[in-house]
């Protein structure tokens, strides 16, 4: 199911969300999917993590297109149908639109509200190019809607966001873009790269604190999903990384004893009882390559920063 952005938004959530919800709140160790981490809010508030001195995959990444755009393109090819997905404010793709010249630009992201205002902002800018908007949970399930024209389908996951996946979680999705690509497609990804824990461990534990807003902001955004009854407040942020699962790792941690309750459940947490709200997996160059491969792409070239931070790979269908 998906959301176009010439439709009206939905006004309760589905029994599907629901479920996965109060599934993960009721665990033994609660948890809550990342995707729910992009509300509205969610999205501006990772629009300003992006901004932090401390977060550097954004910035890194965006070093390697500014030094390598050309011979990315070259690799990736030009008048594609660009498929964007987990697009936020559409900035990344259309960076690269001079680039890649698209014949028409599909945004995909779960933050329907926030994605369809950014690309009513890029429409004005770029009025040639055909665009669509998809509001859609692209986790689990992926097929394009028929407006997405078949032709030459070039798909573009950057920011590492594929890290957000478990490894097998990762190589279903990517045989589901494999599928949609056709014979002639492709894949252009970024994907973060393991590092110094105290530099990973800054980068998700922020000094202004707008990792610990982004996270908690979750529980906002459950109250609303499920009428549930957080109180933020009795609640703190952890980020760090956790380098034998080679993930950095969220959570929520309870302050006091609390009993919260939401439609159809509720448990009671004690204080220290944490939720798990994200993980971010760091590959080795060789292991992202690896699961290009098993995912059933082939890895063309791949661009690197000077210190090898961060990777953005081109794999063919
Ligand atoms: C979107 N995703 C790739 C970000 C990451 O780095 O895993 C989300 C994020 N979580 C905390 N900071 C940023």
């Amino acid at each position: 199911m998906h959301i176009s952005c010439t439709e009206a938004p939905p006004r309760a959530p589905n029994a599907h969300v629901a479920g996965e919800l109060h599934a993960g709140l009721a665990a033994p160790q609660a948890w809550i999917a990342p995707k729910f981490l992009y509300d509205a809010l969610g999205s501006k508030l990772f629009e300003a993590i992006c901004e932090l001195p401390e977060y550097y995959p954004t910035r890194v990444e965006a070093a390697i297109f500014a030094r390598h755009g050309a011979e990315i393109a070259r690799a990736a090819g030009s008048g594609a149908t660009l498929v964007d997905l987990g697009a936020g404010n559409c900035a990344k793709a259309a960076a690269l639109f001079p680039l890649l010249a698209p014949a028409q630009y599909v945004a995909v992201d779960i933050s329907a509200e926030f994605l369809c205002d950014a690309l009513a902002r890029l429409r004005q800018r770029f009025p040639r190019i055909a665009m669509e908007g998809l509001g859609m949970d692209f986790s689990s399930r992926f097929e394009l809607p028929p407006q997405v024209r078949a032709a030459r389908r070039l798909f573009f996951y950057p920011g590492s966001s594929i890290g957000n996946f478990t490894p097998d979680e990762a190589q279903g999705l990517l045989r589901r873009l494999r599928a949609q690509c056709g014979s002639d497609g492709g894949l252009l990804i970024g994907i973060d790269l393991a590092k110094d824990k105290a530099v990973l461990d800054a980068a998700y534990d922020d000094a202004l604190g707008v990792t610990a807003a982004f996270n908690l902001n979750v529980l906002r955004h459950v109250n609303r999903l499920l009428d549930a009854d957080f109180d933020i407040r009795a609640w703190r942020h952890h980020g760090f990384y956790h380098a034998a699962q080679g993930r950095v790792e969220m959570h929520l941690e309870a302050v006091r004893r609390q009993e919260v309750r939401w439609n159809g459940g509720g448990r009671v947490f004690e204080a220290g009882d944490r939720i798990h709200t994200e993980n971010s997996y760091k590959y080795q160059q060789a292991d992202a390559i690896a699961l290009l491969e098993r995912s059933g792409f082939e890895a063309t070239q791949v661009w690197t920063d000077p210190q090898r931070w961060f990777a953005v790979i081109h794999a063919q269908a």
